[in-house]
């Protein structure tokens, strides 16, 4: 296979034998940053696909992931970074009950290299901790992702939470993952919180909703 197809069958198949050489010679040809958009995303849309549909087993969607991350990982240091610094800090957590973390790491990514301080606290955290965090931190804002179907009823207890604890004006949420839809958060999540809530399709709208907030 040519190398960029080999790079998304790679992670289709979980091969990890040779990838840094694969990736090595792909930033010959392009930016890291579009390597990940462009090729190795695109294999985790089929793997997800293989999933959803019966035709891929658990253990093998783990062993794509976890050579998504080691792909991530090679590529991180050569990624551009924004010579800007403290231009605010965002607590990052996937939401109780959800282990997903690839994308939310592409979110600490994308923002920490864009002059923001990301506190990642990993995955199935509640939302006291994701609260302590914030406060702990002075966040600017609280960044929740999920990409379970149960997730998003989660984040709709956690908004819930925030309000009742009184903290909803201070933090802004970012909420993001695969699960929720725009019009979920604009139109149903919106409603209910008292403070501002925006949706992120993807890492890089994070990053200007980031932006946006500390406008
Ligand atoms: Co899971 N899984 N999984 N899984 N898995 C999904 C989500 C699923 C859609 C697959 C499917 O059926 N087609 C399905 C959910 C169905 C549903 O809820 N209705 C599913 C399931 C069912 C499960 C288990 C329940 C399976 C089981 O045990 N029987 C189990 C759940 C365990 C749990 O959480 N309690 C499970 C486990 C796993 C693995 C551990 C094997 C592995 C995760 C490894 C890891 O993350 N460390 C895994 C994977 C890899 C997937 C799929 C195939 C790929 C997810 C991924 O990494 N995508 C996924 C299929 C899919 O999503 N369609 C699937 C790439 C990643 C970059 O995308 O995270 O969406 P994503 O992030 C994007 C945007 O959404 C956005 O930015 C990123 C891109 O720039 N974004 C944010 C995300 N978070 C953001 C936050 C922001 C802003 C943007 O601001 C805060």
């Amino acid at each position: 296979l040519p190398l960029f197809e080999r790079l998304e069958r790679r992670i289709v198949d979980g091969e990890r034998n040779g990838l840094e050489a694969d990736l090595d010679a792909a930033m010959a040809e392009k930016p890291p940053l579009q390597i990940i958009n462009e090729n190795l995303l695109a294999g985790m849309k089929v793997v997800g696909e293989l999933f959803g549909s019966g035709q891929m087993q658990l253990p093998f969607v783990l062993q794509s992931a976890e050579v998504m991350k080691a792909a991530v990982a090679h590529l991180e240091p050569h990624l551009e970074k924004d010579s800007a610094a403290g231009k605010g800090t965002l607590v990052l957590a996937t939401v109780k009950g959800d282990v997903h973390d690839i994308g939310k790491n592409l979110v600490d990514i994308i923002v920490s290299n864009n002059g923001y301080d990301v506190v990642n606290l990993g995955i199935k955290q509640p939302i006291g901790a994701i609260l302590d965090s914030a406060r702990q931190h002075g966040a600017d804002a609280i960044g929740m992702s999920g990409l379970l179907v149960k997730s998003t009823v989660i984040m709709k207890e956690n908004l819930a939470e925030l309000n009742a604890r009184g903290v909803a004006q201070e933090f802004p949420v970012l909420l993001g993952g695969a699960a929720l839809t725009r019009s979920y958060v604009e139109n149903d999540l919106d409603e209910l919180y008292e403070g501002e809530v925006r949706y992120a399709r993807d890492a890089f709208e994070g990053l200007r909703l980031m932006d946006s907030i500390m406008e």
